[in-house]
């Protein structure tokens, strides 16, 4: 009956051992110290056992449960223990390690340039002012001596709310606004979404506009070609060649559009200035006196200049963008660059 025990004992160390998780562990307890397990039951063949060995017997039997119990207990400490030990490995943080990295919101290049056209003219006294992109027709042309004739006023070029009301198609409405408010000195820049019926390759039907004025007693043709000069060399480099053609505008006489040295050639003539070798930038001219007299200026006593640019254009020219769609997509690859 010792050796049976002995055997059973062993059958259950095998079994032990193999045993890899708690249930299994568990279930060898179960099987040889349950209620009704093998090792448990055992005593009961003390009946067979000769007289003087039963104490012998039992005292095994004791032994043996004991022993194993123990076994099972370490078992199941060590099981845990791996099993926690494994939780902390997997759960470990390397605080060593670099973090990922946070995007950060670029400005759009439109904005860019606004913001840094801005600033030139803050520098040299002007004043930002806003006003509605929903105009009366009054202030963006009327005030302006666009008469009801004028092509700029066709339904085809302009987004009418109703007859008396538009978009407004260029931001200088905002300055006639000004100019009905303040007596001069008037120094002041107008930038703005201005909205026009185009829509192609290089046109779309709502772009960006900044537009200047200048009013006071004594200013001349010159003071125009002085600042603008000044503007335009801060924002395309200092070496910059400029020059000033005559034009035409409703509101400006005389009018001259500004044209820089092309930034792409040099002069020698691309795709980019249409092999003349020049860009115009910007429009511009002495403020008609028919406008000084709409807004109750005595136009023989002040005397001032205008002008007027498109953002897009500038934007693209400086930072050598080559399709004016890519402004509009908000693509943040095309954002992210500048
Ligand atoms: C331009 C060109 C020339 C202009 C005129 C005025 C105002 F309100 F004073 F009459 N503001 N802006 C002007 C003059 C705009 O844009 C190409």
């Amino acid at each position: 009956m010792i050796t049976k025990l002995q055997q059973l004992e062993e059958e259950a160390q095998v079994e032990l051992a193999a045993a890899q998780t708690e249930d299994a562990i568990q279930t060898v307890r179960t099987k040889y110290l349950g209620r009704k397990g093998l090792l448990t039951g055992f005593l009961r063949n003390i009946v067979s056992v000769p007289e003087e060995e039963k104490p012998l017997f039992g005292k095994r039997c004791n032994e043996a449960k004991e022993k194993l119990s123990a076994q099972i207990d370490a078992a199941l400490a060590r099981s845990a223990g791996g099993k926690k030990l494994a939780s902390l490995r997997r759960e470990a943080i390397d605080v060593t390690l670099p973090g990922r990295g946070i995007r950060a919101g670029r400005l759009h290049p439109v904005i860019r340039i606004r913001r840094e056209i801005c600033d030139i003219f803050t520098a040299f006294g002007f004043s930002i002012v806003e006003g509605p992109e929903i105009e009366l027709d009054y202030y963006n042309f009327e005030a302006l001596n666009i008469p009801k004739d004028h092509p700029a006023r066709d339904m085809q070029d302009t987004f009418y709310v109703d007859e008396n009301i538009v978009l407004r198609t260029h931001t200088s409405p905002v300055q006639v606004r000004v100019m009905e408010k303040i007596k001069p000195p008037v120094r002041i820049l107008s930038p703005g979404r201005v909205y026009r019926r185009d829509s192609d390759v290089s046109h779309t039907p709502m772009f960006h506009q900044i537009e200047g004025l200048l009013v006071d007693e004594g200013v001349t043709f010159g003071d125009l070609k002085g600042i603008l000069t000044a503007f335009l060399k801060r924002v395309f480099g200092e070496d910059t060649t400029l020059r000033f053609r005559p034009s035409f505008f409703p509101f400006t006489e005389p009018s001259a559009e500004v044209d820089i040295r092309c930034v792409i050639c040099a002069g020698r003539g691309c795709r980019v200035c249409g092999q003349s070798g020049w860009l115009e930038i910007l429009g511009s001219g002495m403020v008609d006196p028919a406008v000084f007299e709409n807004v109750g200026y005595d136009s023989e006593k002040y005397t001032g200049f205008a002008f007027g640019l498109g953002l897009e254009r500038i934007a693209m020219l400086k930072y050598g963008v080559s399709d004016l769609r890519l402004f509009f997509e908000n693509d943040s690859r095309f954002i992210r660059q500048f």
